[in-house]
């Protein structure tokens, strides 16, 4: 099959643009210090709960595990919003300061998409606030405006594994789901991709590498980029470099056989 041209590349945020969980853990546990709450995720306890997308409903998970009389419970759902706003301004402070990077390669393959005429989306389960700091602080002043759509947070209901969010993205953006490719890091996030109809690259991180990604189309350690090339590449997983090209993503989506594929004939 020949190479498609993509017309949108659409990101996930947190874990694929960034790793950012350790500084979203790290903002939840100084908003629960900060409130008075007494809770405290450690990496463990907090890996268990990316499970669950949304940082409101993972606080509502948590309190849903204490040991409450109805009403503790109640007070304290009643509390939540205050509670993930006080979050979301820790989060959103550290990562305008500059203190979570771009994973490798994103930047790269931002540019080489943007140079052939793909526009660029996001589709993120967290915040608005957040979305704008970290592109603001990895991306400059201007950022925002590399982006066609930026579909995140609370813009829908249901959140990822459901598809809403990449079905949002796609209908600002007037593009077909098979014209689209995604960039995720999370089985949560390829489930809402695939479901969505979308041709999905998966990166992951220590918070999602254990996930079963059979159902991904690519699976990446990272974007890679000449500084930091993918270790066996080329030639497991990549053709022609040690990092995932615009044109050759654009092969992989539109056929072209994996090497390893073309070995078994
Ligand atoms: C990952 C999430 C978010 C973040 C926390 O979003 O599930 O909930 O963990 O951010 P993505 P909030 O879809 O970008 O991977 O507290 O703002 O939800
Ligand atoms: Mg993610």
């Amino acid at each position: 099959m020949p190479a498609i041209h993509p017309d949108a590349l659409i990101f996930d945020v947190d874990g694929t643009l960034a790793d950012t969980e350790e500084a979203h853990r790290t903002a939840f546990n100084l908003a629960f210090e900060q409130q008075g709450l007494g809770w405290k995720w450690s990496r463990a306890d907090y890996r268990r709960l990316l499970t669950t997308t949304g940082g409101k409903e993972r606080i509502a998970r948590h309190i849903g595990t204490l040991d409450l009389t109805d009403a503790e419970r109640a007070g304290l759902l009643a509390r939540l919003p205050q509670i993930h706003a006080a979050k979301t301004r820790f989060y959103s402070a550290v990562v305008r300061d500059g203190a979570v990077p771009l994973r490798p390669g994103v930047a790269r393959l931002l540019d080489e998409a943007g140079h052939a005429g793909c526009r660029l989306a996001i589709a993120s389960t967290t915040t608005a606030i957040n979305v704008d700091a970290l592109l603001h602080a990895t991306l400059g002043a201007r950022a925002l405006e590399r982006f066609a759509v930026i579909a995140c947070g609370d813009q829908v209901a249901a959140k990822k594994p459901a598809p809403d969010i990449y079905l949002l993205a796609l209908e600002h953006l007037g593009v077909r789901a098979d014209r689209a490719i995604a960039f995720e890091d999370s089985l949560n996030g390829l489930r809402a991709a695939r479901a969505a109809g979308l041709w999905t690259v998966i990166t992951p991180t220590f918070w999602t590498e254990d996930s079963d990604f059979a159902d991904a189309d690519l699976v990446l350690p990272q974007l890679g980029d000449a500084a930091s090339p993918l270790p066996d590449e080329p030639g497991t997983r990549l053709r022609h470099r040690a990092w995932l090209g615009f044109d050759e993503l654009c092969r992989l989506a539109g056929g072209e056989a994996h090497p390893a594929d073309a070995a078994l004939r």
